[in-house]
């Protein structure tokens, strides 16, 4: 029968094919993939690439970041400018502050998103505290309610944990089937390194880098991978940002643990030199752990060319750069210490890997759709999402794969005031993008269509392929 919406004639990339053919749509979901459809609407794609829409499952938008200190995204801005970046669903964290139980947090938290969400939405949540009632009722009833997913900290003052409460976090993930993220980074090494550098007057934003080094989060993922080992779940190590932390991995994956993992744009793309900007420029590229060096940023892509990492995401976490609430903070110019971390990519996440990465030569559209969407959707349990196949989600965005750009802020609909990628070329865009079926990204402009994302419920993590 007719479809409310046809897509002819792309190149589409299926979950494990790549082929000429046409897309239609019904009631928001993929009803038939063939030749010659018919549809109400029907959208001419030759030339085009259409591959599922992307989902960024590390994101931080509107997350309590200190006194004085306030994220430049709301969930408005933040989505926005996902789906010009072809991203149709996105996932940040939830941050409880204080003492406010974790329900009543994620319901706060939940509000900010309702209405004003241009795409689609789950969230994490970060577990900061281990008291009976939190492990206990919060947690597994947040895990009941189809919040399957959330992120441990071993660093950052007030949120890392120790082994201990990692492995009672993990328990309970255990019992009920969630997904541990681990942010591994040693604190302590890092504190007696930052304090060595101030005590030595080295606190320009390039000693951000120097004293978070490579073994403080090696030796992390060592530490993560073996307290998940014990406690027998699976675990993911986001934003992982150099090889020795991967050969961890590597090691922990033959001793038959779980684990997953997740690279970002800047270990790929930028490095530590960027910190060492003249003036206070480095503070735009201050983000956790930092970017690396041109030998790192290999090793990374060599894991990504050989299947080492499931996920690509963004870590965007956006601050302004000339605003006292960002990284102009009080006290931010004496030392980096004070610096916000993070830097802001929502955007950008996927042309930078089509460019470099499918251009570029390094891997095919098969995997770029798995790093960017499909392997996204299984671990965190997205079971209508991630893949161009009938019944899913009709979440598509049609790229130029020839299209040449180059990145400035000026173009992009975060709120912040910068991008790390001024001035980097690129070759392929996302022209339009699809979120349930709907048009709601042209020639990088939204449509105007009322912001319609929805919160999703989602499943346990599919850990077993
Ligand atoms: N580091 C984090 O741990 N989270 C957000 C951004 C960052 O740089
Ligand atoms: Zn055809
Ligand atoms: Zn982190
Ligand atoms: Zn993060």
């Amino acid at each position: 029968g007719a479809h409310d919406l046809v897509i002819r004639g792309a190149r589409v990339v299926t979950g494990d094919t790549v082929a000429e053919m046409d897309i239609g749509v019904r009631a928001g979901r993929i009803a038939t993939l063939g030749h010659d459809l018919s549809g109400a609407q029907v959208v001419a794609a030759g030339g085009l690439i259409a591959l599922p829409g992307g989902i960024d499952s590390h994101v931080h938008i509107s997350q309590p970041s200190g006194p004085g200190i306030e994220m430049a995204d709301d969930f408005a801005s933040a989505s926005a400018a996902a789906i010009c970046g072809g991203t149709t669903t996105i996932m940040p964290f939830c941050l409880p502050e204080g003492d406010t139980p974790l329900r009543a947090a994620m319901d706060a938290y939940l509000a900010r998103a309702d209405g004003v969400c241009h795409a689609d939405y789950g969230v994490h949540l970060i577990v900061h505290r281990t008291d009976a009632q939190t492990l206990g009722q919060d947690l597994p009833a947040l895990l009941e309610d189809g919040h399957t997913s959330f992120k441990v900290f071993m660093t950052y003052a007030g949120l890392a944990l120790s082994d201990r409460q990692i492995l009672d976090v993990m328990a309970v993930a255990r019992r009920h089937g969630a997904m541990v993220m681990v942010h591994a980074e040693n604190e302590d090494a890092i504190e007696f390194l930052r304090d060595e550098a101030e005590r030595t007057g080295r606190t320009a934003p390039l000693h951000h880098a120097t004293t978070r080094p490579v073994a403080v989060e090696r030796e992390a993922v060592h530490r993560a991978t073996t307290l998940a080992e014990i406690a027998g779940v699976p675990l993911t190590i986001v934003h992982v940002s150099n090889g020795a932390a991967l050969d961890e991995i590597r090691r922990a994956r033959a001793r038959g643990t779980r684990v997953f993992a997740e690279t970002c744009p800047q270990y790929l793309t930028l490095t530590a030199d960027d910190l060492d900007r003249s003036g206070f420029e480095g503070a735009k590229y201050v983000c956790s752990p930092p970017p690396r060096d041109a030998a790192e940023q290999a090793a990374c892509w060599a894991g990504i060319e050989r299947g080492e990492f499931e996920l690509f995401s963004s870590d965007h976490c956006p601050f302004r750069f000339a605003d006292a609430a960002g990284k102009d903070a009080p006290g931010a110019r004496a030392s980096f210490r004070n610096i916000p971390n993070g830097i802001p990519g929502i955007e950008t996440r996927l042309p930078i890997l089509f460019s470099e990465g499918v251009v570029g030569g390094r891997i095919s559209l098969e995997r770029f759709a798995a790093l960017t969407a499909g392997n996204h959707a299984r671990l965190y349990g997205l079971t209508s999402k991630g893949v161009i196949a009938v019944g899913a989600d009709a979440d598509i965005v049609l790229w130029d794969p020839g299209a040449r750009r180059t990145i400035r802020q000026a173009d992009l609909h975060h709120g912040a005031d910068y991008t790390p990628w001024e001035g980097f070329e690129i070759t392929g865009w996302p022209v339009a993008t699809f979120l349930r079926g709907v048009a709601v990204m042209r020639d990088g402009a939204l449509t105007g269509a009322a912001p319609s994302g929805r919160l999703l419920h989602r499943a346990r993590p599919r850990t077993v392929p």
